[in-house]
């Protein structure tokens, strides 16, 4: 049996099942669990994105002085430290985004603006998400070039670490790479490869979307940098990627979809593209040894894909 997967891209409205763990209002490890004003808050927020259709426009939402003084501190301290640990690209579109989309220590991006960006620059799209999703829904939607992204910020009581996905990790990570062609390109084809896959291929993609998307490092001008959106969202383990401590392996699709991972901790275990082309052939490499007893196409035009 084959799962159910999305055609037409207006039926991402159908891909928003939420995974209940690191959620604040069960996990009594979260920063968040006994300050009910904060949980609030992230429902408030959380009901924008239970709401969204694709297509309009995504509400902004008007931060508090406490959340931008939450964004501003880890702001302030990653721009300094991306100059020497992050790759060109992030550079590059970090730049850019201060230019044109509202990057800046007082100010916390909206998504729509960043949406607005994104379009033109690799087609990408932003949907708003109210936690962490399931696997194969997150990846259901990177193959129509969308990005569900979370919009509510982290606990005051611990900005330089949060156990599930936020705006910080998503706006400093993630954004400024999927405004790059070949990573683009690249993330698309993980989210394409994931459709109606078995679960055990969900479980690989994840793992290999984990070593890449989430914590890759990459090799440019003979030095290792991070382009991991993990890494380019946490002072601490972007440091300690870069460090004597953790191993770093040449990145092999079929040795990192089954290395075990860590969510709780630093990894252990980093894994080294020589390029983003490079990562994109092994990746088409890998998928092309995934059985499944159809193909798929995406039609740029129409947003669309195509089983064949
Ligand atoms: N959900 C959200 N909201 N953001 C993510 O970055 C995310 C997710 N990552 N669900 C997914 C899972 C990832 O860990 C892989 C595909 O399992
Ligand atoms: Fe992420």
């Amino acid at each position: 049996k084959v799962h159910w997967f999305p055609k037409q891209i207006a039926e991402l409205d159908k891909c928003h099942h939420l995974v209940d763990k690191f959620d604040p209002d069960l996990d009594q490890d979260h920063p968040g669990f006994s300050d009910p004003v904060y949980r609030q808050r992230r429902k408030m927020i959380g009901e924008i994105a239970f709401r969204y259709r694709h297509g309009s426009v995504i509400p902004r939402v008007d931060y508090t002085e406490e959340e931008i003084g939450t964004w501003r501190e880890v702001y302030v301290t990653l721009r300094e430290l991306y100059n020497s640990h992050a790759c060109s690209e992030h550079l590059e579109a970090f730049q850019l985004l201060e230019k044109h989309c509202g990057y800046s220590p007082d100010n916390i991006p909206q998504l729509e603006d960043v949406s607005r960006f994104l379009r033109e620059r690799t087609g990408f799209l932003v949907r708003p998400v109210a936690g962490l999703l399931s696997a194969r829904d997150f990846l259901t939607s990177l193959a129509f070039r969308v990005f569900q992204c979370t919009q509510y910020i982290r606990h005051s009581s611990s900005p330089m670490h949060s156990p599930e996905p936020d705006c910080i990790h998503e706006l400093l990570g993630h954004i400024p790479m999927l405004a790059g062609r070949t990573f683009a390109q690249f993330s698309q084809n993980i989210g394409l490869a994931s459709l109606g896959a078995s679960d055990e291929d969900i479980e690989k993609l994840s793992t290999l979307y984990w070593f890449t998307v989430e914590f890759g490092l990459c090799k440019q001008n003979g030095e290792i940098k991070a382009y991991g959106a993990g890494l380019l969202s946490s002072y601490g383990e972007l440091v300690h990627s870069l460090s004597e401590e953790p191993e770093r392996r040449v990145f092999e699709p079929d040795a990192a979809s089954v290395e075990p991972y860590q969510d709780q901790n630093y990894q252990s275990v980093y894994f080294v593209s020589e390029s983003f082309l490079d990562a994109k052939e092994k990746l088409r490499a890998y998928v092309a040894g995934i059985k499944r007893p159809f193909s798929v196409r995406y039609d740029p035009y129409t947003s669309s894909v195509e089983v064949l």
